[in-house]
């Protein structure tokens, strides 16, 4: 990875610091970069056929998930950066999934956008009415607040996004681990199909 110094710059080193935070395809790395794997074990809940789950190896990772984390979680007019790797698979007929969320603090909207691979965004309003849009190299997706988000893989490659939110935008997981999506995804014959 190319590094611009401050010697580069040609200027005191007072004047520019080195950036300390760095984006590649895959990963995040640098300070305050918090680095999270979810395993089918943890997510076994969220796929029609638990039993299906059941009989897979709980240790496979499902997504991994990095987020910069300038200022502490809960800061108002912060801006957090997240990269999440979704690796392709199946739970019985169903894809691979992120949980999915609404923000704690409702209003909060995030911005998403694809950067490797393919696989569908479902956005669900508190009436559970959900809207899908696809996701390939380039798509770039704005979350409204009082939406839940949840990500895809339809493809048969790892998806990778990229997000954005607000830092004090939080998670609410709850609604979702109660009553999941209105919309499901699954393989039918070679093919995605919302239902
Ligand atoms: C994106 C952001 C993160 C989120 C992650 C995984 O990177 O929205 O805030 O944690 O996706 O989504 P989830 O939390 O629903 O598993
Ligand atoms: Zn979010």
């Amino acid at each position: 990875m190319f590094v611009q110094t401050n010697e580069h710059l040609n200027m005191k080193s007072d004047q520019v610091i080195s950036p300390r935070v760095f984006f590649s395809s895959g990963h995040l790395n640098g300070e305050d970069v918090v680095y999270e794997s979810k395993r089918l074990s943890e997510l076994a809940g969220l796929f029609a056929d638990r039993a299906a789950a059941e009989e897979m190896d709980g240790n496979l990772p499902v997504y991994e998930v990095y987020s910069w984390v300038p200022v502490p979680q809960g800061t108002e007019g912060g801006l957090f950066f997240g990269l999440t790797n979704l690796h392709p698979g199946l739970v019985g007929s169903e894809y691979f999934m992120t949980k999915g969320h609404f923000h704690a603090i409702e209003n909060r909207g995030e911005y998403y956008w694809c950067i490797q691979g393919e696989g569908i965004l479902l956005l669900m309003d508190k009436q559970r009415e959900t809207r899908a849009e696809r996701m390939f190299p380039g798509t770039l997706h704005y979350i409204p607040g009082y939406t839940a988000h949840r990500v895809v893989n339809t493809g048969s490659r790892t998806l990778r996004f990229g997000a954005c939110w607000p830092s004090d935008a939080g998670y609410n997981y709850d609604p979702i681990a109660a009553d999941g999506f209105s919309v499901r995804v699954r393989k039918v014959g070679k093919v995605p199909v919302l239902g």
